[in-house]
């Protein structure tokens, strides 16, 4: 049995999103990120780090999102996975980059910016700002060249960066029309838009 710890209000969004690619079962831990159940001596043990997602599968525990997607999608035997080398380590670039290059970054531009008054950052959300846009203007370029970031359709490469790109949902991406229309249309898959309704909902 698989379970899924973190709400989709997490980077769980993007396990939640594979998991509805892949058609799986799976128990739903619906929890906050820093809430009381990540600090539990059972939640700790599947994950030191307090974090979110976090799966478990038949016993094997995995924490780290792009890792847990690389897992299930290969487990799963998914035309997401790129069978072609090339192609497998385009979707381990992207990812990485994504970690590297947006991930943080976006939440802090969107959490100082539209966070409670009281608890934002104007500079933390210029230095994020800054750096969001380089990495913009990075994807932007790169889907000048290619429809989808590993091979000829959408994969696991889409699916991480796009889902970690979440909150650029809600962005103005006139200056990267390539990353909006993109974006739109990873986000436009059933699995995705179910996830976009758990979330929005
Ligand atoms: N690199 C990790 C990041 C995990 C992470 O930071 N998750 C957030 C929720 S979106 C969290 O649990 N934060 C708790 C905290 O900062 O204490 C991943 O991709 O899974």
């Amino acid at each position: 049995m698989l379970r899924i710890h973190g709400s989709v209000r997490s980077r769980a969004t993007r396990t939640l999103w594979m998991a509805g690619e892949l058609g799986l079962s799976y128990e739903h831990n619906d929890i906050l990120p820093r809430s009381p159940a990540t600090k539990t001596a059972e939640f700790l043990a599947l994950n030191p780090n307090a974090r979110l997602p976090v799966i478990e599968d038949d016993g094997f525990v995995l924490s780290e999102s792009m890792a847990i997607n690389f897992y299930l999608a290969k487990k799963h035997k998914s035309p997401l996975y790129p069978s072609d080398p090339k192609n497998e380590s385009l979707a381990l670039q992207w990812s990485f980059w994504e970690t590297d290059r947006t991930d943080r970054q976006i939440t802090d531009y969107v959490n100082n910016t539209t966070g409670p008054e009281d608890q934002r950052n104007k500079a933390v959300a210029d230095a994020a700002w800054a750096a969001l846009v380089a990495s913009l203007e990075v994807l932007n370029g790169a889907l000048a060249k290619t429809s989808w970031l590993a091979g000829p359709d959408f994969s696991i490469a889409d699916l991480n960066v796009a889902g970690a790109l979440y909150r650029a949902l809600f962005l103005d991406l006139a200056a990267w029309p390539n990353v909006a229309r993109w974006l739109a249309r990873c986000w436009d898959r059933p699995a995705a838009k179910k996830v976009r309704a758990m979330r929005e909902g």
